[in-house]
């Protein structure tokens, strides 16, 4: 595609459109994110030079609907269902007395990259046209999620584990029991050492680490536990790989989404603007599948590809930050970075993307245009 058909091409994404009042709650300045409707993403040259974390400031925010505001107080979580032999009801205080764990993971939209779909096949999918910025890392600190379900005396017999969302349309999906006692799977109320912030799930939202973003529920007021599979429309019509080239599996209409694939991106905006000389290009890479375990970039859209320097930490489920140094030459460039993690994937190169309805799991290594001035 020619660059300079890029603000043509994408009149259709309003940037500078308000947020429709109280959608959201922190600031959210232009310069450091992108709006999509109620949603925003990171830009990521925001990231450029800072830390492993992302701070909450910088955080991507996907809202189905406004963030509510809660008051800790008189918040209630219940826990219920055929796969309870205790049915519970616990305060924020109870939450805050039980055992507590903080792990360092990462969050990201299902739907990340989308819009490359319609760079790369011409069509766009259903859903907000995020490139690689919905992803955020945070160090979470809450209650292992098993810790609350053998309070509320999980069955032997239990299948699924479902928290619900106090926001307007209730937003909730499963997840099989397995995934709901692993011991980083938690109800967390801290992010990154604060109390969690509105827009990100206060009092509390779950994590389910390494999944696509909507398993982890904010604003969780009800956990629902059962000894029959559950069925809503988030991992039926959601969330599924639908479309050409994918048989449903029913009751869903394609294959259902879990962990995330390996993805990269380059701190710079997009497209990039550099001024000539000696620099670090700087980025982050993360898998749904493990930690990374190398990071190349090419300089000639994929043909030669050399390591770039990873650096600590690398956390499983949590991703790593790489750079390398760069004589950026005056003229029209392309920095293409492909990163593989411990499960062996390595980021594909674009044309192997297999288009779906709502534009999941594009992951290739994507060549990211930069102007040295
Ligand atoms: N209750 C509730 N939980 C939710 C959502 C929502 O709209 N409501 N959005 C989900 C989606 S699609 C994603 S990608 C993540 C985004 O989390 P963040 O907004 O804190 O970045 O939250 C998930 N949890
Ligand atoms: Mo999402």
């Amino acid at each position: 595609m020619q660059r300079r058909a890029v603000e043509e091409e994408y009149a259709f994404l309003d940037y500078e459109k308000p947020t429709p009042e109280g959608n959201i709650v922190k600031p959210i300045p232009r310069n450091l994110f992108i709006q999509h409707d109620r949603c925003v993403e990171t830009r990521w040259e925001a990231m450029y030079g800072r830390g492993y974390v992302t701070p909450a400031s910088l955080w991507f925010i996907r809202n189905h609907g406004p963030t509510p505001v809660i008051d800790a107080k008189t918040w209630k979580l219940q826990v219920s269902g055929s796969g309870v032999d205790n049915p519970l009801t616990l305060s924020y205080d109870d939450i805050l007395r039980m055992p507590s764990v903080t792990y360092t993971r990462f969050i990201e939209c299902a739907g990340n990259g989308r819009i490359f779909f319609k760079e790369y096949q011409g069509e766009m999918p259903k859903g907000r046209p995020w490139r690689f910025g919905s992803y955020g890392l945070a160090e979470w600190t809450g209650v292992p999620l098993y810790e609350i379900l053998e309070r509320a005396k999980i069955k032997p017999s239990a299948v699924d584990v479902m928290p619900t969302g106090l926001d307007k349309s209730g937003v909730e999906r499963p997840m099989p029991v397995s995934k709901a006692m692993e011991p980083d799977t938690i109800l967390a109320y801290a992010m990154n050492g604060d109390v969690l912030p509105l827009d990100h799930g206060y009092p509390a939202r779950v994590v389910v680490p390494g999944w696509v973003g909507i398993n982890s529920i904010k604003w969780v007021g009800q956990i629902t536990v059962s000894e029959e599979p559950i069925y809503v429309e988030r991992n039926t019509e959601e969330y599924v790989l639908a479309g050409p080239g994918f048989d449903p599996v029913p009751p869903a209409l394609g294959p259902v989404l879990t962990s995330v694939p390996v993805r990269s991106a380059i701190a710079l905006p997009w497209p990039g603007k550099i001024a000539a000389g000696q620099i670090t290009i700087r980025g982050f890479a993360w898998s749904g599948y493990g930690h990374i375990t190398r990071v190349e970039y090419s300089l000639d859209d994929g043909i030669t590809w050399a390591d770039a320097n990873i650096l600590q930490p690398n956390i499983r489920l949590a991703g790593c930050r790489w750079e390398f140094p760069w004589a950026a030459s005056q003229g029209e460039h392309t920095i293409t970075i492909r990163a593989t993690d411990s499960a062996g994937n390595t980021q594909p190169l674009p044309d192997s993307m297999r288009w779906n309805e709502r534009g999941y799991e594009f992951w290739a290594a994507v060549p990211h245009p930069v102007t040295v001035h």
